[in-house]
């Protein structure tokens, strides 16, 4: 069975992988959900929007005669994720998570751990500072509830309208992000206090190495829990478990 692969993106790891596929020859689509206006090129044919729920994607595994899922969203991205244990089973398409281990507080690290963003906004009150908000756009209007505060927020894209925080400032950019550069803007903006999600991984770490750097204190949100599945933390991993399927289906095609 000639392998025919779909990739659930929007991560560095699944940026690393699309590389390694194409690399391979191997047929393969990476999926957007198309929150971005300008994803990353691929080097792999590329499909953006919603499946429409875990029935729109079991039929998108039926139609396309999908071999294999390779779930390699975000951490946060836990509906997607859920929709496609339930969309694999229901197809019978074998699913493997890439993921990527949390972060672990370090050495002279001052981290608050919440377990969700309204934790987060209640750990906010209190006399105004200088937040830095590096969670993204969707979880913004959680934080009107704490309008005393300055926010530095980090966003990919300019907002189609202001975000409804009072007193703001805006950084369009997108990562993967250096200690430098984290470093020089925590310091600039005279940031006392950061909010992050636990997102893992190296694309979003340099916030964190500089706020231990600049002892400031971090809120940092736990991620979402996920169904139970299969999942790898490298790419090696899910190249090691394709190797291993078709070996597998070679096997079986030969009523082995
Ligand atoms: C559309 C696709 C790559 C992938 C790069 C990673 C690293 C840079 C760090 C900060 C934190 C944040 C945010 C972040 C990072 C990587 C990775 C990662 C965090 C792109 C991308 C898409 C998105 C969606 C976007 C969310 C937002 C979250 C910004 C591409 C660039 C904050 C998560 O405006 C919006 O609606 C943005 C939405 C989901 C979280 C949110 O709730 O707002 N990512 N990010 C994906 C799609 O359409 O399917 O353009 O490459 C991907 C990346 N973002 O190949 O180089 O792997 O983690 N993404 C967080 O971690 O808190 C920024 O500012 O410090
Ligand atoms: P989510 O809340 O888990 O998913 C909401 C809906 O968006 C899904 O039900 C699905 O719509 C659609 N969707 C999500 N990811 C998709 C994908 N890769 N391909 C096709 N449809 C997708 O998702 P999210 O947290 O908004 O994340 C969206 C994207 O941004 C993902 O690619 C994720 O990897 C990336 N990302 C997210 C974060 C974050 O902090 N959440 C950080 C970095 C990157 P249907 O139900 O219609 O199928």
């Amino acid at each position: 069975m000639t392998p025919n692969l779909l990739v659930l993106g929007g991560t560095s790891e699944a940026s690393e992988l699309a590389r390694e596929l194409a690399a391979r020859g191997l047929t393969a689509t990476l999926s957007y959900a198309g929150r971005v206006a300008r994803p990353r090129r691929q080097p792999l044919p590329c499909r953006v929007g919603g499946f429409g729920g875990a029935d729109g994607l079991a039929a998108y595994l039926r139609d396309r005669r999908v071999t294999h899922v390779i779930d390699a969203t975000h951490p946060f991205a836990a509906q997607i994720s859920r929709n496609a244990v339930i969309a694999s089973a229901e197809a019978g398409v074998p699913l493997l998570g890439l993921t990527r281990p949390p972060w672990r507080p370090q050495e002279g690290d001052d981290w608050l751990e919440v377990p969700d963003i309204p934790a987060a906004v209640a750990a906010l009150a209190g006399p105004a500072r200088r937040v830095m908000l590096a969670v993204g756009r969707q979880p913004l209007a959680a934080f009107a509830e704490q309008p005393q505060h300055h926010y530095l927020l980090r966003l990919v894209d300019e907002p189609e309208r202001p975000p409804p925080l009072p007193d703001h400032s805006l950084v369009i950019s997108r990562g993967p992000f250096s200690v430098p550069e984290d470093t020089d803007l925590l310091r600039r903006h005279r940031i006392s206090l950061l909010v992050a999600k636990n997102a893992g991984g190296s694309g979003a770490v340099a916030k964190l190495t500089a706020a231990r750097a600049l002892a400031l204190r971090v809120i940092l949100v736990a991620r979402p829990p996920l169904p139970a599945r299969r999942e790898v933390e490298s790419v090696a991993a899910v190249c090691a478990w394709l190797d291993h399927e078709a070996s597998a289906g070679t096997a079986a095609e030969r009523g082995v």
